[in-house]
């Protein structure tokens, strides 16, 4: 039997050597380690041996096995490389060739203002930072400063999910978050201050009509130290909006107003004239809102472990769309869902020239 052993691992060893190809390999391997292969018929003769004779004879058949087992994956990755440098020989790929216009595709408008945002925030020292889609009532509101069964918690028309048990045994309704400032909560539970970031990603309302739809994109920024102040706030929202829009005098102002998460809150508007049934941002006689920000509440500082005594600062979040229908002039909101490359085709930026804080955010 030791005999059969090694005469049995010198042929499967020249088999696996000379497979010239995978398919081949894969045929020898299967011959040997198959149902019905040569080493798992030594195996099944171990049923009729006596009790010492199978403790021996086991062990040495565990360790052909493992042996002809390490040869076959030597034997395949020589080969995948050996067919990979082939590939990489013949194939040749023009990359200087310019693609024709008609064929190339379109970054969409949402991926285009969302870099547009990030190369503006990055230059103002910001970070990025994401979160679930799939959210708890901790996070999305109760950390927010929500309190439970408050009337602020319906005005944000919230899909839920069934009903499910989490890993304590407990049952909740996870939610599709409804605003990006869940972000905040989980950052600042995982991360020391002070903190500046900004957050990008879908958010989700029972809401359709010309400008709403049940998934949107929202930004949300954060910046918390021991010092910053509304001033802070205002001024950094100016040059973000009048970065992006390209406008050095646009009008900002500040209307307060209710978020449970700020104190004290308010509503960003920019100055537009609505003239002759058209929309024109910039210095004029009308305002637009474009988001909401405030001071972050004691309370959220102190749900995420910071002491308000101590740390300050501000938050603010808006609607990408918003943002981008402005900048573009898209009429109409659920046409950047529908998928219509005519739309894209028209509304979309060319792939190859990227927003960057070198040549400026427009491409
Ligand atoms: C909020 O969601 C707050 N979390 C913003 C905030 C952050 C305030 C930090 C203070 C501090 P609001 O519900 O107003 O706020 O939504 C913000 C923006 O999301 C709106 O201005 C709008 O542009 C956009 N938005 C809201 N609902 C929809 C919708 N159904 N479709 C498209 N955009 C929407």
């Amino acid at each position: 039997m030791t005999q059969d052993i090694q005469s049995l691992r010198t042929q499967i060893a020249n088999e696996v050597k000379s497979a010239s190809n995978l398919k081949a390999l894969d045929d020898v391997r299967v011959s040997v380690l198959g149902k019905k292969g040569r080493i798992t018929a030594l195996m099944k003769t171990l049923g009729a041996m006596s009790q010492e004779e199978r403790q021996t004879k086991g062990r040495d058949i565990n360790i052909l096995k493992d042996e002809i087992a390490d040869l076959i994956k030597h034997q395949e990755n020589a080969l995948k490389k050996q067919e990979m440098d082939a590939r990489l020989s013949s194939e040749t790929l023009d990359i200087t060739l310019s693609p024709r216009q008609d064929y190339m595709g379109h970054i969409h408008p949402i991926s285009q203002t969302i870099e547009e945002l990030t190369v503006i925030f990055a230059a103002m020292g910001f970070h990025v930072a994401e979160g679930p889609d799939i959210e708890d009532d901790y996070h999305n509101f109760t950390a927010l400063n929500f309190p439970p069964g408050h009337p602020a918690r319906e005005m944000q028309d919230t899909f839920f999910l069934p009903e499910t048990q989490d890993e304590e045994g407990e049952y909740a309704k996870k939610l599709l978050r409804t605003h990006t400032s869940s972000v905040q909560i989980r950052h600042m539970e995982n991360n020391k201050p002070p903190h500046k970031i900004i957050c990008f990603g879908r958010t989700y309302r029972s809401d359709y009509d010309l400008t709403h739809t049940p998934m949107f994109h929202q930004m949300e920024a954060l910046m918390i130290d021991e010092k910053t102040n509304m001033g802070h706030l205002k001024g950094c929202i100016m040059d973000f909006v009048r970065a992006f829009f390209e406008i050095e005098d646009l009008p900002v102002r500040f209307r307060p107003s209710f978020f449970p998460f700020v104190e004290p809150g308010a509503e960003i508007d920019i100055g537009c004239s609505r003239k002759d049934g058209g929309l024109k941002i910039g210095a004029g006689d009308d305002w637009l809102e474009i988001g909401g920000s405030g001071m972050v509440h004691p309370n959220v500082l102190k749900n995420c472990g910071l002491d308000p005594e101590k740390y300050q600062g501000f938050a603010f979040g808006m609607g990408i769309e918003r943002m981008a229908m402005l900048k573009y002039g898209i009429p109409d909101l659920r046409t950047f869902f529908e998928s219509d490359l005519r739309w894209l085709r028209h509304y979309g930026f060319n792939p190859l020239e990227r927003p960057n804080s070198a040549s400026g955010v427009k491409s």
